[in-house]
């Protein structure tokens, strides 16, 4: 495949003022017809020709201003079509394609699941339906017209207002549909079928009222209200947090159940796996409720991060989903618990991000080139995209970051932007020179932050060593140092924060110093003890802090950082230690018991009702197999992880036993379900309370998960028991699994759980489960749900299956990525970089994964997809 480098970038030749598009629709051979009408744009010589892009199209017919072009007048391909000669000033170019939807079984494109005929055209699906300038810095207004049979496609949507509709003879009919506001091809939709919707009304802060629409299959209406209440509440949040309103008369969501993605921002017309719109409380989890809720709102502030203002080129891709990330994120926070929003979020980052950025798929924010796009929708896009964002607000402060938001909604509304603009909106609007933050757009890595300290009671002074390192990633071996904000504090030995005079070696501003050189000295003046100093509070910046706190100090924090991140940090930082070195001990042949004082502070947070019961739960939780996995880093043995960690919740559930039960027994609650922040927590920590009393091995623990399961009103206390048995391998799960799909048989989304939990059941043989569970009727290789609930599962949710020893993971996972190839490249990928961390595995599996992906590589026909993540995963 062809690289694209982001330095060739530069303008079309053309701009393409207005689209009007037609489809007539036919499961096999839709019709196609657009009309463009294109002008050169200034500088561009006249006569150079037009090329459109085109994938694997089929070519009809052309016409230049109303008349048939000749065919020496133009080269159409199913990947490109060429006007030879445009003429001068403004023309109108009409192309006439045929698209067969029932066969696209890439989800890209124009496609149909379950009949409903769909579009997804982030990021270069628009020219699977038809010839176009298929980039984002090509703005349009667009008309659509979509017509067919009005008893199979009774709905027609499209983006914008709709201004148009009628009968038509044979019992067809058609809409018209016109969305004033310019925009690039990747954002147009088009749905058609038979939907049912519910729907409901907004009055913007200007006074406008919006009509608000969800479609679902019919039947399904009753499970769309509480995406519809997600929906309100962000529409109102972006309004008085970021000065925000929607701009058209109506605003339309689609749940569709085959999807390559969890959602797509189209204007006015989000398309949405049915996963992040379907909830009631039998079937949906608490999280299931919180991830609709943040997937409806990401998807809704794109509306102005990434619609209203998009992106020059698609190397700016951070633009609108880092920003659009970090919007999301503080809804959550504002709606729900900053704390454990955060605590949420550094774990996910830490789970998925810090990995990808210290193996052979790192990438910078923005990357300087690509061979496919689509293996950029990544955590560090997304999630390290955030993170950048989030350092700018804390650096800022809340009312500079504003002022910087609200410069670029003004100066940039109508634009395809990129990162320099942005970032310059925040130094214009706050005075500060933000040139060096483009660094952490454009290197790669996480950087490691070391800190030393000494107090002196002599001069009062405590004395802060500082350095910065990021490792060399793939095509960067030399780094600069970058800014990083470090919030802090210095907390005394009556566990509060001490005052301090005045700051020496850093800038600093209240409690957030910067760390820009590789090496900086901090004093630290008027400290009259000696201080445990709490650093990177709420985690203000993604990297890997190596501090000198020993266990005592940690154990401090635990008990008195009023910065509930880093306490929570505390209590990970010393399971950490234990299960690392608990894993070498078990290689060694060895054990290693925990210290009866780490279990003694988790007791302590676990019962202090000050503190809200999610918070508890996280805290409560110990690192994945996985996080312990990415810290040892080199030479891993995944079944040593796996057995220290098992072993480490085994003792803590045995020695709090007590205290598990009582939390369990007055944590219960017979109310009627509600997904609020406070139920949510409360279910959360009794799920966590129920687990360790099984893992403690408690008697009667398995009956009270037996009974959890049986007796559970709601899908988030049968889920969380079932996962208990499930995961600790007690007989009672078998037969729990059993009655569980007896209950929910047919119910597409509830059995995804049911594959996903067995998939994920830590042993060696799951692997034959899985490939049994291949043939059972709720799974199906063509839709990416089961193929992630189940095989996605299996490779990134399931350390001992995928690593086992023999390589048969690897062999697994490697022949479905063969399979899935040819259909759907996309989620083939997806799941072939679950090899990711494949280097930092012991030899015997690192030969053996190496083989697998070497046999993967060999393969001819591999997709542009499958193959660049797999030859830079070689590389
Ligand atoms: N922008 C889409 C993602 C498109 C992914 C294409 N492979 C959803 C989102 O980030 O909101
Ligand atoms: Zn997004």
């Amino acid at each position: 495949g062809q690289t694209i480098r982001l330095d060739d970038y530069r303008p079309t030749d053309y701009a393409i003022e207005t689209v009007r598009l037609d489809l007539k629709l036919d499961p096999k051979r839709t019709q196609v017809t657009s009309t463009l009408s294109l002008a050169a744009r200034d500088g561009t010589r006249g006569g150079t020709p037009l090329t459109l892009d085109g994938d694997a199209l089929t070519f009809v017919f052309a016409e230049l201003d109303g008349k048939p072009l000749s065919p020496d007048d133009y080269v159409a391909t199913p990947d490109a079509f060429t006007l030879k000669r445009p003429p001068e000033g403004l023309f109108e170019l009409t192309i006439g394609t045929e698209t067969n939807p029932e066969g696209n079984s890439a989800l890209m494109g124009l496609f149909r699941s379950s009949g409903t005929y769909c579009t997804q055209c982030e990021p270069e699906g628009f020219r699977r339906i038809t010839y176009f300038l298929d980039r984002p810095d090509v703005l349009s207004v667009y008309t659509t017209r979509l017509e067919g049979p009005k008893d199979q496609v009774p709905v027609l949507l499209s983006n914008g207002n709709p201004i148009e509709e009628g009968e038509l003879a044979d019992g067809h009919h058609y809409a018209v549909w016109h969305d004033p506001y310019p925009k690039p091809s990747y954002l147009f939709a088009a749905v058609a079928g038979n939907l049912a919707h519910i729907s409901d009304t907004f009055v913007t802060a200007s006074g406008r009222t919006v009509d608000l629409r969800i479609y679902v299959e019919p039947g399904k209406e009753d499970r769309c209200h509480w995406a519809m209440d997600s929906l309100k509440r962000s529409m109102r949040w972006d309004e008085v947090r970021f000065g925000r309103e929607y701009d058209l008369d109506i605003f339309m969501i689609v749940a569709v159940s085959d999807f390559n993605m969890g959602a797509m921002e189209n204007k006015g017309l989000n398309v949405f796996n049915d996963k992040y719109i379907l909830a009631d409380p039998t079937t949906a989890t608490d999280t299931d409720y919180a991830g609709i809720e943040s997937v409806i709102a990401h998807e809704y502030f794109h509306n102005w991060t990434g619609d209203r203002i998009t992106c020059r080129d698609w190397f700016q891709l951070c633009l609108k989903e880092g920003l659009t990330v970090f919007r999301d994120q503080e809804f959550t926070s504002d709606e729900r618990s900053r704390p454990v929003k955060r605590i949420s979020d550094v774990r996910t980052l830490k789970a998925h991000q810090f990995p990808e950025d210290a193996g052979p798929l790192a990438h910078p924010v923005r990357p300087q080139s690509y061979r496919e796009i689509n293996n950029f929708y990544t955590a560090t896009v997304y999630e390290k995209g955030a993170e950048i964002v989030r350092m700018l607000a804390t650096r800022l402060g809340e009312d500079g970051f504003r002022a910087g938001m609200d410069l670029y909604f003004e100066r940039h509304d109508g634009e395809a932007a990129t990162i320099e603009d942005f970032l310059a909106c925040f130094a214009e609007a706050t005075d500060t020179d933000l040139d060096t933050m483009l660094l952490w757009y454009n290197q790669a890595g996480t950087p490691t932050v070391t800190a030393t300290s000494s107090w002196d009671a002599g001069s009062s002074t405590f004395t802060l060593k500082l350095t910065q390192n990021t490792p060399s990633t793939p095509g960067q071996s030399e780094k600069a140092p970058m800014p990083i904000p470090i919030r802090f504090g210095l907390v005394g030995p009556n566990g509060d924060d001490m005052e301090v005079e005045r700051i020496e070696g850093a800038e600093a501003a209240a409690d957030v110093l910067l760390l820009s050189e590789h090496e900086q000295t901090v004093v630290f003046h008027g400290i009259g003890a000696r201080p445990v100093p709490s650093l990177l509070r709420g985690f203000s910046a993604p990297v890997r802090l190596e501090a000198d706190t020993d266990t005592a100090d940690l154990l401090f924090l635990l008990a008195h950082d009023s910065d509930p991140f880093n306490r929570w940090n505390a209590a990970q930082t010393l399971a950490m230690d234990h299960l690392k070195r608990s894993t070498e001990a078990i290689r060694r042949g060895d054990t290693l018991a925990a210290d009866p004082e780490f279990i003694k502070a988790l007791e302590t947070v676990a019962t202090d009702t000050g503190l809200e019961p999610a918070y508890r739960a996280l805290a409560l939780q110990l690192p994945a197999e996985s996080d312990v996995f990415r810290e040892i880093a080199t030479d891993v043995d995944p079944a040593a992880v796996s057995k220290a960690r098992t072993t480490l919740k085994g003792e803590i559930g045995s020695a709090l036993a007590g205290t598990m039960r009582d939390l369990y027994d007055t944590l219960q609650d017979d109310g009627p379900y509600h997904p609020d922040p406070e139920s949510t927590g409360r279910r959360a920590l009794s799920a966590c309370a129920l687990d360790y009393l099984v893992a403690g091995g408690t008697d009667g623990a398995e009956e009270l998960a037996k009974t959890h399961f049986d007796t559970a009103r709601n899908m988030t206390d049968r889920l969380a028991a079932l996962s208990t048995l499930a995961m600790n391998r007690l007989p009672s799960a078998e037969p729990a699994l059993e009655d569980y799909a007896k209950m929910f048989e047919g119910d597409a989304l509830a059995m995804d759980k049911w594959l996903s939990m067995q998939a994920m059941i830590p042993q060696p043989d799951t692997l034959d489960r899985v490939r049994e569970l291949m043939d059972h009727p709720a799974f199906s290789i063509a839709n990416p749900n089961r193929v992630r609930a189940l095989i996605g599962a299996f490779a990134t949710g399931n350390a001992t299956g995928f690593h086992r020893a023999d390589g048969a993971g690897y062999h697994f996972i490697a022949n479905i990525v063969i399979e899935l190839d040819p259909k759907n490249p996309q989620v083939a990928a997806r799941l072939l970089a679950a090899f990711r961390s494949w280097r930092s595995l012991e030899e015997g599996r690192r030969t053996l994964a190496r083989q697998e992906l070497e046999r993967v590589a060999e393969r001819a026909d591999l997709s542009r997809d499958s193959s660049d993540i797999v030859s830079r995963m070689l590389g």
